[in-house]
């Protein structure tokens, strides 16, 4: 079974609609997506639209949950602007969406980890440092999952992680987002280092998985422009170049205290 994993589309329909493409000519048994399909300031209800008319397992990201439970006014820039502008089909079919998803008996889709959707599972931070997880703690992460593959996104950096378990870890990246800055729970930033759409090719082999890490040009020019015309310049710089400043603290001074809210109220 080869299977094409897509995560942290964000919106970005160009990115969407190139990776989509670029899927097509490698004939996947299926497309899944790991969730965050909308927030961000460029195409949410066409990047929605059209997932709904593909009808992939998908499972619902942290930023579908806000946008489904936060009111406007606690909102960061990015969901208010999905928020704005996704209609009741669409919400509708948001809440629809499971938090895991299990595909057959042997694979597992999360958008953090099996337990939260805010958790980083390949990515530690810790005493003020960003850095991959080491095997441990990804081990720890991965509780009781019993999938000899678990497929996660959020942090938006590809990267693939075999346990001593067996079980493998892939992150596939991010189709429309390649780096960002985040406040919790310290300014960091997370950067894939490159503009082009990420998204990953398993397959099963005899040994296990076989892992192809995917990285699409389109025109992410265009996709700059859009968030520039939103005021978006953190994301318009990510955009082009796949890379964002570190700064202390996000241009509508909302996003932390409301990552901080929703983290409380995970846990
Ligand atoms: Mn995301």
């Amino acid at each position: 079974m080869k299977i094409a994993v897509i995560s942290d589309i964000h919106g970005n329909h160009a990115a969407l609609e190139a990776v989509l493409s670029h899927i097509a000519r490698h004939g996947p048994d299926l497309i899944v997506n790991l969730g965050d399909a909308v927030s961000g300031p460029l195409q949410p209800f066409a990047t929605a639209e059209r997932l709904m008319g593909l009808g992939l397992p998908t499972v619902r990201g942290n930023h579908e949950r806000q946008l489904l439970t936060l009111s406007p006014d606690q909102m960061g820039a990015s969901d208010l602007f999905a928020a704005e502008r996704m209609s009741s089909e669409q919400r509708a079919w948001m809440a629809t969406l499971p938090e895991t998803l299990l595909i057959g008996d042997d694979v597992l889709l999360v958008h953090g980890t099996p337990n939260s959707d805010l958790t980083c599972f390949l990515e530690t931070l810790k005493d003020g440092i960003c850095r991959p997880a080491t095997r441990d703690e990804a081990t720890t992460r991965a509780g009781q999952a019993s999938a000899s593959l678990i497929l996660c996104g959020h942090t938006h950096i590809p990267r693939v992680m075999h346990l001593d378990d067996g079980r493998l870890i892939v992150n596939p990246g991010s189709v429309g987002l390649q780096a960002f800055n985040d406040d919790t729970p310290f300014p960091h930033t997370m950067a894939a280092g490159s503009p082009h759409a990420r998204y990953a090719l398993v397959e099963r082999t005899k040994g296990g998985w076989h892992v192809e890490m995917m990285a699409v040009e389109y025109d992410w020019d265009a996709a700059a422009i859009l968030a520039e015309q939103q005021g978006r310049s953190d994301w318009a710089q990510a955009l082009r170049t796949g890379r964002v400043w570190l700064r202390p603290s996000h241009p509508n001074g909302k996003r932390s205290s409301n990552l901080r809210l929703m983290k409380a109220d995970f846990r």
